[in-house]
């Protein structure tokens, strides 16, 4: 295969902290070769296209530094106050400011410019997500004739939904500079085909090949997964036993329900709590029976919708606690820290429910992280919204809509009263998907893909007509 060139927001730290998704792209490096670009989470007084290289578990990694103005428009601005609360059907919290998006088109641009000379004739080029969507065009404006491919890690907001955003029609016409474009889901792709029929007048043939004008574009979903047998390993792992150990005793013989999510508005947190203050007030014979373990690391708390639902949720857990606590026994508990990730399989395992609520959500990898911990013999039962991009393959999980407190509450009352037979069988089947359909699969489905594509500045070819033919390069 060639070598790859992968650039997105941000770089692995590689080693231990990573997760599945960075550790598959670095055995794609290792094995292919090739380098990850991105920007290094610094700051610069001025930018001048300075690269910092480094080798990070035998990959090599370039990174770049941004000026504050630029941390402040692309990053804390457009990707994270535009574009990643309208992609997740929030227009409510969506800015649109000229100068975040001035800052985002400024920072792509840089992105390009210092990432070209690194890039070598047969090289592939992938680009990772929402930061960084007009990357392709970009480079194309410089000359770049190499397969690029992009894939993108949350939803793809409806049509009409998209249209708020001043610039939409420029941004999809850009993506046409990619050769194609990846989703978790058919209903995303279809989305984004919606918005290129309708608002841009272009055409998606059978196969899901995308026209606009001159350009075509390769469409497929293709859901990433986790590295299920690295999972399974770490949950078998002696800190993952202790951890288990430690928070079931902690639990005293009642059944616990866990979340795992980064403290996001899109994940659901606050209606979850709603959720299940209403499973406490319908069913009083099960207080006192069940705890409820939130994990919710702090993210992006440079934008204020992250510090208000901060507030929010310690508000809410308050009250439920205050309302239903016992001497012995606290309904909630809500702990805003990031663990490890072999604690974090002990604490999977050892939950008898695993709730997994966002409000939208591109995949949600937690909901497979947590069939791939469970015991085989005495598995858990996972609770997961409709609106979760896993929800199209793991439908043997509880499905809820994660705004009705009362599905909400039904379904934490059906998981807990499950039979050890039923749960097996629902696990069994979710567990065979999570491990066929890894991050490895996702890797080698995505890269094939890309693969497959024609190099840009090769002619099409048409049925019926030698290689040779006399076909315009597009
Ligand atoms: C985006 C899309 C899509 C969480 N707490 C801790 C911790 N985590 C890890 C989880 C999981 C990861 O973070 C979260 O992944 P998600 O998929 O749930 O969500 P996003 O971060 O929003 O990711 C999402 C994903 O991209 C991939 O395409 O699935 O839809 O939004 O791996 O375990 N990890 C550690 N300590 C914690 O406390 N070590």
């Amino acid at each position: 295969m060639s070598r790859l060139i992968v650039i997105s927001n941000r770089v692995s730290a590689g080693g231990g902290a990573a997760g599945g998704l960075a550790v598959a792209l670095m055995a794609a490096l290792r094995e292919n070769g090739g380098i990850w670009f991105g920007w290094s989470g610094g700051r610069t007084d001025h930018f001048t296209g300075h690269i910092n290289f480094h080798i990070e578990d035998d990959v090599r990694t370039a990174t770049i530094d941004l000026e504050d103005q630029d941390i402040e428009e692309y990053y804390n601005g457009y990707a994270n106050r535009t574009l990643w609360p309208l992609f997740h059907y929030r227009i409510d919290l969506a800015e649109y400011e000229r100068s975040f998006a001035g800052g985002y088109r400024r920072v792509n641009e840089r992105f390009a410019e210092t990432v070209l000379p690194l890039i070598e004739a047969e090289d592939h080029v992938w680009v990772q997500d929402y930061h960084m969507l007009p990357l392709g065009a970009d480079l194309r404006g410089h000359g770049v004739t190499n397969r690029i491919g992009f894939f993108l890690h949350i939803p793809w907001p409806p049509r009409k939904l998209l249209m708020t955003l001043p610039e939409a029609r420029e941004m999809v016409e850009m993506l046409f500079a990619y050769d194609l474009m990846g989703f978790h889901t058919q209903e995303w792709l279809e989305s984004f085909c919606d918005f290129v029929r309708e608002e841009l007048g272009g055409t998606i043939s059978e196969d899901y090949v995308a026209t606009l004008g001159d350009r075509s574009l390769k469409l497929i979903a293709c859901p990433v997964g986790i590295d299920a047998r690295e999972f399974a390993e770490l949950a078998s792992s002696t800190t993952a036993h202790e951890t288990c150990q430690r928070v079931k005793d902690s639990a005293v013989g009642r059944a616990l329900m866990v979340g795992v999510d980064r403290l996001d508005y899109s994940k659901g947190l606050e209606e979850r709590f709603l959720g299940y203050e209403r499973f406490l007030t319908e069913h009083p014979e099960e207080r006192k029976e069940v705890v409820l373990l939130q994990i919710a690391p702090p993210s992006r708390g440079a934008v204020e919708s992250y510090q208000r639902i901060r507030t929010t949720l310690e508000g809410l857990a308050g009250r439920i606690n205050g309302a239903y606590a016992g001497l012995d026994w606290v309904p909630i508990r809500y702990v805003n820290q990031a663990y490890a990730r072999d604690a974090l399989a002990g604490v999977y395992r050892a939950s008898r429910i695993g709730l997994v609520t966002p409000l939208m959500d591109g995949m949600n990898l937690v909901a497979k992280e947590y069939v791939a911990a469970q015991d085989p013999n005495d598995p858990g039962v996972l609770i997961l919204s409709r609106f979760a991009g896993a929800a199209s393959q793991m439908k043997e999980a509880i499905l809820v809509n994660p705004h009705s407190a009362e599905e909400l509450s039904d379904a934490m009352l059906q998981a807990l009263v499950m039979p050890l037979e039923e749960r097996k069988r629902r696990w069994t089947t979710m567990m065979e998907d999570v491990q066929r359909r890894d991050v490895m699969w996702w890797l080698k489905e995505f890269t094939a893909a890309l693969a497959a594509c024609r190099q840009h500045d090769e002619p099409e070819q048409i049925e019926g007509l030698p290689s040779d033919g006399a076909v315009e390069a597009q």
